[in-house]
């Protein structure tokens, strides 16, 4: 595709506007990108993108934005941003920076949606392709510089025979053509209800994978899920899912992970050599392994990528083992599903720290989870309070003063509430934790009423618990 003597409006100049707006102009567009803030790290970005870009900070032209013959918008621009209410009154349609990349895509294409687990899935289903020999690049959503953006993707040198793109409900709402050739739910569950008025409305974004579902898609999903089943309702294409369930296509038998693959069974490794931590991550591993296979690995390729396979930052990342408390930053689990799944993982009682921004999950979900795993809860930022208060109610149990001594004797979790820093909430977790504890970031909430990102609020943890350690 080529977009010479096209006028390409990129909205946002972050890590996607960026990544757009170079893929836009290599391609002979004429580029006009905008910002709605004026600080030094956007303006930085603007160095950044050189010249040869129209780049405006501090706001949206949106005439421009409604003359030019193509609108992309970053992901996490919500629908009802004045800008893009702008668009909307006046009928401009804006597309979503995966799906400007996906135009320009040579290779086959993987798109993994899902609540939970996309990315860990992700660079996963590329582990597991390199390590059979298949040329492939992932990125998308990924984010925390682990992968590129889709429109980086577009621009590599040597294009790969298969790209693996996260996909996340922010990026699925504004597709057109996007068409993978294997399109995998991870699972489903309710997030981002601060942007979504309601789970349906954010699981019909999710279901915009389906779009232009065809004969030949290939379709990978949770076994026994039915909310996912009805995300893809009759969405044309092949089905194959994974983990516990009649005609599960990967799926765990005497302590293996195996395929079942066109009627044969393929063994690949004893699940205690996944050397990832959380049973989650076993059940990523199924996931990845299907769809490696449905892309064409060779179960020897997928075997081995799978015992090679290393714990991405952030997500049930250990950081600090001291005087038998293990410290385990799980900073990306932004959702209660994320927590919850943590918690099940591990198998030693927790001191959770949980909050951040309040996002409107409801905490009390987490009752039986904190019942059964945690010895402590920690509340802080700007959801502590509502979440301390909601499991408080849930589990019947009072809030304890912050310097109350845990008696070990008493088996029922006890709720604290830090009011200030990161710093507190661990010297706090410093007090209560004793040996063989986990001390879990696990926060069931965004980073943004303290920190940049997740990945930015799971690095000040994991120096605080190092300097603890
Ligand atoms: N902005 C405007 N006008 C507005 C609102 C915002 O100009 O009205 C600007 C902001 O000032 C900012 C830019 O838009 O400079 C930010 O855009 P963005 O929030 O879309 O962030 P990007 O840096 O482009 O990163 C996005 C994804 N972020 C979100 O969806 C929030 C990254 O996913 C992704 O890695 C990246 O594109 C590349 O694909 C991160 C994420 O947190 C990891 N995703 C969410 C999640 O996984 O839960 C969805």
């Amino acid at each position: 595709m080529d977009l010479s003597g096209m006028n390409v409006a990129v909205i946002g100049l972050g890590a996607s506007g960026i990544a757009a707006a170079r893929l836009a102009v290599e391609k002979g567009g004429d580029v006009y990108v905008s910002d709605s803030r004026t600080d030094d790290a956007v303006a930085a970005r603007r160095t950044e993108l050189g010249d040869g870009i129209k780049v405006q900070l501090g706001g949206h032209d949106i005439d421009r934005m409604v003359d030019a013959d193509l609108v992309v918008a970053s992901p996490g621009i919500p629908p009802d941003a004045p800008v893009l209410r702008g668009l909307a009154e006046r009928d401009t349609r804006w597309i979503s920076e995966p799906e400007f990349a996906c135009r320009f895509f040579t290779g086959a294409l993987i798109g993994i949606t899902g609540t939970n687990g996309k990315t860990t899935t992700t660079l996963l289903v590329d582990h597991l392709l390199r390590a059979s020999g298949i040329r492939s690049a992932a990125g998308g959503n990924v984010g925390g510089g682990l992968a590129p953006a889709a429109s980086d993707l577009a621009r590599l040198e040597d294009p790969p025979d298969w790209i693996v793109l996260e996909m996340s409900s922010f990026q699925l709402a504004g597709v057109e053509m996007f068409q993978p050739d294997i399109g995998v739910v991870t699972n489903l569950s309710p997030d981002h209800l601060d942007r979504y008025a309601s789970v349906e409305s954010y699981y019909a974004d999710k279901a915009r994978l389906f779009d232009n579902a065809s004969d030949e898609s290939l379709w990978v999903f949770p076994a026994g899920d039915d909310e996912v089943a009805r995300l893809a309702s009759d969405a044309k294409g092949r089905r194959f899912t994974f983990g516990a369930g009649a005609g599960s296509s990967a799926f765990i038998a005497d302590g293996e992970l195996l395929l079942r693959f066109e009627g044969e069974l393929e063994p690949l490794i004893p699940r205690s050599d996944v050397p990832l931590l959380g049973a989650h991550n076993v059940t990523n591993a199924l996931t990845a392994a299907l769809t490696a296979r449905l892309a064409g690995a060779a179960p020897g390729g997928i075997s081995a990528g799978l015992g090679s396979a290393r714990a991405l930052p952030h997500r049930l990342e250990l950081v600090a083992d001291h005087a038998d408390v293990l410290w385990i930053n799980d900073s990306k689990a932004t959702n209660i599903a994320a927590t919850s799944s943590a918690l099940n993982s591990l198998d030693r009682p927790v001191v959770l720290l949980l909050g951040g921004k309040d996002k409107g999950e409801e905490f009390g979900q987490l009752a039986k989870v904190v019942r059964s795993h945690v010895r402590v809860v920690i509340g802080y930022g700007e959801a502590g309070p509502r979440a301390i208060r909601e499991l408080s109610v849930a589990l019947g149990v009072h809030v304890d003063a912050v310097t109350d001594v845990v008696d070990p004797d008493v088996t029922i979790p006890s709720l604290r509430l830090v009011d200030g820093a990161l710093e507190d909430v661990v010297a706090c977790a410093l007090s209560v934790a004793g040996p063989g504890h986990a001390v879990l970031l696990s926060p069931a909430c965004s980073s943004f009423d303290m920190y940049e990102s997740y990945e930015h609020r799971g690095r000040h943890f994991t120096r605080l618990a190092k300097a603890v350690a």
